[in-house]
């Protein structure tokens, strides 16, 4: 029988649209099948399984899935002894103490003897002991933000992304303690069909992630601000360039990181540009 690559995916979550996207976006036709505790693709042999995050590092581990998709924190938390096949570049965000804003925050010794809330006892306490801080750790699993409020304790060690929550809980950012984003986790142990699947996975996953990013740019130049406008846009080292049926006049193609281009554009116009097209790219294989 063919095998089929286990993914576990977390159920629901800050996790679950950005794993399905990206598998969608490698091409695998999945059902919308949320509500099962798994579901199979049509076109890959590849099976989801859609879990809590928390427990993916001990079934991967385990061998109830093969593969699976969270967070970095989780997995250090867990102290996982899976393998990291790939980070995924999305679910950004970072670990960090926190400690009411109208307490003056003086180093990592102002820690000293304190009383920590996090629901990362395993992260906090290394990073304590790194910097040489003994502190008290409470351990809860909701709701952190509201520990110093409610007289629980001094200071939290949370997961922070616009740092929204911090604010509207009177709490500032003082230490960053891990910088995380979400991961493809697999067993070490693969079997050599399952190794191969995951490896025609991996191929797709870097295709889609190195073309998110990237814009397809095509423009009309005239032909002497050719060197002048292939150096404006960083990235942009060969670009195609074609004449136009207008004398004096090229079309220019070319691959650039959204970003460049954005803050290039000013400069692509006074050098001339004109007809400038922006378009998608959905795969890029280098
Ligand atoms: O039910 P299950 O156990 O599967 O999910 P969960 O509730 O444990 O996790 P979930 O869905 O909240 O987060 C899953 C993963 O997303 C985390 O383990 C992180 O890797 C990642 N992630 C990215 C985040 C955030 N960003 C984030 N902002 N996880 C949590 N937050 C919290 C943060 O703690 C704060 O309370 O979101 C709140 C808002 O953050 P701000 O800074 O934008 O205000
Ligand atoms: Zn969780």
């Amino acid at each position: 029988m063919k095998e089929k690559l286990r993914i576990a995916v977390q159920k629901s979550g800050r996790l679950h649209d950005g794993s399905i996207d990206l598998l969608r976006d490698c091409g695998l036709l999945l059902q919308n099948g949320r509500d099962q505790l798994k579901t199979s693709v049509q076109n890959f042999p590849v099976e989801l399984l859609f879990l809590r995050d928390d427990d993916i590092p001990q079934y991967v581990a385990d061998r109830v899935a093969d593969a699976g998709i969270i967070g970095e924190n989780v997995f250090i938390e867990k102290r996982s002894l899976c393998r990291i096949a790939r980070k995924l570049d999305f679910a950004k965000c970072r670990l960090a103490i926190a400690v009411p804003r109208s307490d003056h925050y003086s180093g990592t010794q102002w820690l000293q003897g304190k009383n920590i809330a996090t629901s990362y006892p395993v992260i906090t306490e290394a990073f304590l002991i790194a910097n040489g801080i003994e502190a008290s750790i409470h351990e809860i699993s909701g709701s952190v933000e509201i520990a110093p409020g409610i007289g629980l304790a001094d200071a939290i060690c949370d997961l922070v992304s616009t740092g929204s929550t911090l604010l509207s809980n009177g709490l500032k950012e003082v230490e960053t303690v891990l910088v995380s984003e979400a991961m493809l986790i697999a067993n070490p142990e693969l079997s050599t069909e399952k190794a191969e699947i995951l490896e025609k996975l991996l191929f797709r996953m870097d295709a889609v992630r190195s073309a998110r990013n990237k814009k397809y740019i095509l423009m009309n130049i005239p032909t002497d601000a050719i060197s002048m406008i292939t150096r404006i846009i960083p990235g942009m080292n060969s670009p195609t360039i074609m004449p136009l049926s207008r004398s004096g006049w090229s079309s220019l193609h070319a691959v650039v990181e959204e970003n460049d281009f954005w803050e290039k554009i000013d400069v692509l116009k006074e050098n001339g540009a004109e007809g400038i097209l922006v378009l998608p790219i959905e795969k890029m294989i280098p």
